[in-house]
């Protein structure tokens, strides 16, 4: 197995990197580039027609691309600690729970980032809408879906994606400022 990662601290290889150190995983890794535009090189595109890392290579050659895909195939591989829930119900809410902040929360984070005008302030609108029920959503509870998971490694990506363009959280989300300063103490967050 070869996990493709980036040089340096882009949000979705990031993601992985934060769940292998949760996992206490170490996988042989190759770097690729991306600002010397490795990614586009007609080697990697072979591998990636997509053009992007993560990437992960199975001995048979068989590449899984897209970091949740990735991730969802290594918690099938090394179940403990679990990140995904521990029972039907409790993965359901947690995948959930993911995807309400790769959707809700790093999207709009990247394309406000990335984007200028309308098109930014209007990722922003939908940003901090989102932030206030996330807000609201880990009232009485330490983690994004009650036990620490994937979704917590998706929102802490989105909000260091948010807090690229200066985004400041409102200070009346005091269970989000309290999550995020939790989850930055989590020896994985400087991975
Ligand atoms: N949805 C994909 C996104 C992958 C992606 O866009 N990766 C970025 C880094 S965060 C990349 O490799 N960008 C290089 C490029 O677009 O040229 C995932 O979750 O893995």
């Amino acid at each position: 197995m070869l996990l493709y990662l980036d040089t340096g601290r882009a949000p979705n290889p990031r993601k992985v990197r934060i769940y292998l150190a949760e996992k206490g995983l170490t996988l042989p890794t190759k770097e690729v580039n991306l600002r010397a535009g490795e990614q586009r090189s007609p080697e990697f595109l072979r591998k990636n027609p997509f053009g992007g890392v993560p990437i992960l290579e199975l001995d048979d050659g068989t590449i899984i691309p897209e970091s949740l895909t990735i991730i969802e195939y290594l918690e099938e591989l090394y179940p403990t600690p679990p990140l995904i829930g521990t029972d039907p119900v409790s993965r359901a809410l947690t995948r959930a729970w993911e995807r309400r902040c790769e959707i809700g929360v790093y999207l709009p984070a990247s394309r406000m980032v990335l984007s200028q005008g309308e098109v930014s302030e209007h990722a922003r609108q939908t940003l901090v809408a989102r932030l206030a029920l996330v807000n609201a959503g880990l009232a009485g509870r330490d983690w994004v879906a009650g036990r620490f998971s994937i979704a917590d490694i998706t929102l802490f990506i989105g909000l260091e994606t948010a807090f690229r363009d200066r985004f400041v959280l409102d200070p009346t989300w005091t269970n989000l400022s309290r999550w995020y300063e939790a989850m930055k103490a989590r020896p994985s967050a400087s991975a």
